[in-house]
């Protein structure tokens, strides 16, 4: 990628929800649903004038499946301005490559057929990255507040009952599912303002753009279904996006 890293050290594996201090050198951006289009990315970082050398992007998970460039994950979870949560596609792939016949087929099916051809030692690789991801990242602001970042949604609108109980390991796995799984907020059928939290970043359903629900910003723009990539700025709240090229056209439809 060209670009050049820093010496941030990574989260310990078993961590679960990974807290991080306000960036005061430079500036933080989150990326909605990334499904691969890790080439649309890097030009989307280069619009930011992403600096890796003080910024941090974090991504708020399903970085992998149909797309043209999901092997290139590893790349991207090796760099140290990178940080992410699991989604439900880096979760299927986790339970594929841990043998669960069921799981492999269900993320063959959701575009994962990738992880497949990858040599024995790549696909080690993919399960020992997927598996330390976070199922959500906290972030604190400059003015004392936080940012919370996840992939679906958060059990109960709670925040701190997430926080500890992904710290304890006493998380059910029902509300696990809840941040890898649910679309109830952006159906409508649930909402309400997450407590603990000023803002929540999420993705996982997509929209045709960045869309506020309460204090849930969901940043999937479907890039993959030939809509955009969305970057946000957790400090100016300022939104980027780039649209998919022409190749990446697939039909817009719900996806796992
Ligand atoms: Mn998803």
């Amino acid at each position: 990628m060209g670009m050049a890293q820093n010496k941030r050290t990574p989260p310990p594996s078993s961590s679960m929800i990974l807290k991080l201090q306000s960036n005061t050198q430079g500036r933080d951006w989150a990326v909605g649903d990334i499904h691969g289009c890790f080439r649309q990315l890097s030009r989307l970082l280069k619009m930011a004038a992403f600096n890796p050398e003080c910024d941090r992007l974090l991504s708020v998970g399903d970085m992998i499946d149909r797309g043209a460039d999901s092997a290139a994950v590893l790349e991207w979870l090796a760099q140290p301005w990178f940080y992410a949560v699991r989604g439900n596609h880096e979760q299927l792939a986790i339970d594929s490559l841990l043998g669960d016949k069921q799981a492999e087929v269900r993320h063959v099916n959701n575009g994962g057929s990738w992880l497949l051809t990858l040599p024995a030692p790549q696909r080690q690789a993919c399960l020992t990255a997927f598996q330390r991801l976070p199922y959500a990242i906290e972030v604190a602001n400059a003015d004392g507040g936080k940012i919370g970042v996840l992939h679906a949604d958060c059990p109960d609108n709670d925040w701190e009952a997430l926080a500890s109980g992904l710290a304890n390991g006493t998380l059910p796995e029902s509300s696990r599912n809840v941040t890898l799984w649910s679309r109830e907020r952006a159906r409508n059928s649930r909402g309400g303002v997450v407590r603990g939290v000023d803002l929540l970043l999420v993705g996982h359903t997509p929209q045709t753009s960045a869309t506020r629900f309460d204090n849930v910003l969901n940043l999937d723009t479907g890039a993959v279904y030939g809509g955009k990539l969305t970057l946000f700025c957790l400090n100016d709240f300022v939104e980027l996006s780039l649209p998919s090229e022409d190749d990446a056209l697939l039909g817009f439809h719900l996806h796992e």
